[in-house]
């Protein structure tokens, strides 16, 4: 079977064409917000805010993003007509809010790098203390919706009064494709702060204390099982076939589980993109003692843990330039250079506001002459810093013999053997790394079954 996996991600939406039987990628397109969409301001994603805590985007870039990745798809000729089912995945926690004609009822929408709900999240916090993360899996977060959608209740109460629906995006993405208001999955679902993971419906109480008149907003919930969409009229555009099974799209992370083979428990992932996240599926619901981590929804059944680190590529990515080095010197030559431990220094990024753990957005922290030091070991330093800090950070999930690592950054051999000597662990790449955009045609062969 043919299926299209669709990764909607924070920096530009990736689309592949994927064979089921033969389990390989025969056709796949890219589309980056800053180079291919450049009218809507957005060079990595969202619209540049001095306020660092600020991090929205405009959901009509996600909306074009889709259409323009298919038609680099059907452009390049890919077998469109073939294709039996639709599914994907979005970047996590970003909210899209319609009015009851499904115009847009808020102009930005706030993404997961979105932290300025920090008093939204203290007074969810007062509210429901511990209970909130044993019911919805996680500690009051400033970009899930619950605090996000309680903020804008508050500054734009006529803005939300006239909104009727208030999307994922991963759930908005699905909605636009059916040509129909599309319910939201549970493994997406549970980032939001508002979701009950023991009887996966909405809970009552919290929507109720978020803002008024939220639990009518909402969509319905897809669990995993319950019945497909199908896809609208106007995509025969792109010479997909209308009526063919959507599988209701999840979040990235949740996508990337499936999309690296690694649904069931026992082994463990890191995805190395705009977040660098470390995931796995759970057996057992348990959360975080330090309330940094989640627990989200396997779109497979059951639970997954994750940890998500703010600072990954972009931060990567400015220690590079603020190098002057190419991504050959960064991923490969600093590493030759350089001894494992690098002598002890050690470097932590932080050009955006740190989520695990919380941390402001105040640069570089070393422990060594940042400015005095040569490229490499700066560069090593980071690298042992961020992976570091995330095997502290996640040994509450636990200890894992096999790590597969994905995302852009997994290209990196000085990353991936960074991980193995941190983790002691056996480190596995992908051939494919779009394993979000994989997990999505995945759940679409599922879905079309
Ligand atoms: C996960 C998170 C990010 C986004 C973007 O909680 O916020 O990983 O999903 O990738």
């Amino acid at each position: 079977m043919m299926t299209l996996g669709i990764d909607s991600s924070t920096q530009g939406t990736k689309a592949v064409v994927y064979d089921t039987a033969g389990r390989r990628v025969v056709a796949s397109a890219a589309v980056n917000y800053g180079k291919d969409l450049p009218e809507f301001g957005s060079p990595d994603g969202f619209l540049p805010n001095a306020d660092a805590n600020v991090r929205r985007a405009n959901p009509a870039m996600w909306v074009k993003g889709l259409e323009l990745v298919l038609s680099r798809l059907r452009d390049a000729g890919a077998p469109m007509g073939e294709i039996a089912a639709v599914g994907g995945d979005a970047q996590q926690h970003a909210t899209v809010y319609l009015d009851a004609d499904g115009n847009y009822s808020r102009a930005e929408s706030p993404i997961w790098m979105d932290a300025s709900t920090g008093a939204e999240v203290a007074e969810l916090d007062a509210r429901f203390g511990g209970a909130l993360r044993t019911r919805t899996g996680s500690p009051a977060i400033e970009r899930f919706a619950a605090a996000q959608v309680m903020k804008f209740a508050r500054e734009e109460p006529e803005a939300y009064s006239r909104t009727a629906r208030v999307h994922l995006l991963s759930s908005y993405l699905t909605s636009v494709l059916a040509g129909a208001d599309a319910p939201i999955e549970t493994g997406d679902g549970a980032g939001m702060n508002l979701l009950n993971l023991q009887t996966l419906s909405w809970d009552a109480d919290i929507c109720a204390f978020a803002a008024p008149g939220l639990l009518a907003k909402l969509p319905a919930v897809h669990r995993p099982g319950d019945a497909p969409l199908r896809l609208a009229e106007r995509f025969a555009e792109f010479g997909l076939r209308p009526g063919i099974p959507v599988a209701p799209f999840t979040g990235d992370n949740p996508a990337s589980l499936v999309g690296c083979g690694a649904a069931e428990p026992g082994c463990a992932v890191i995805s190395l993109g705009t977040s660098d996240t470390f995931f796995a599926a759970m057996r057992d619901f348990r959360t975080d003692p330090d309330g940094c981590g989640h627990v989200f929804g396997n779109p497979a059944g059951g639970f997954m843990s994750l940890s998500c680190f703010k600072n990954g590529s972009l931060a990567r990515d400015h220690v590079r330039r603020d190098c002057g080095a190419d991504w050959t010197f960064f991923d490969e030559t600093a590493f030759a250079l350089t001894p494992p431990g690098n002598g002890g220094r050690r470097a932590f990024p932080y050009f955006e506001t740190e989520i695990t753990p919380k941390h402001d957005a105040t640069g570089i922290e070393a422990n060594f002459d940042w400015e005095a030091s040569a490229p490499e070991v700066k560069i090593r330093a980071v690298v042992e810093g961020q992976i570091a800090n995330m095997r502290e950070r996640t040994r509450w999930i636990g200890d894992f013999g096999t790590i597969f690592v994905t995302g852009g950054a997994s290209r990196s051999k000085g990353i991936l053997a960074t991980i193995r000597e941190i983790f002691g662990a056996d480190v596995r790449t992908l051939d494919v790394p779009d394993s979000a955009a994989v997990g999505g045609a995945i759940l679409a062969a599922r879905a079309g079954c």
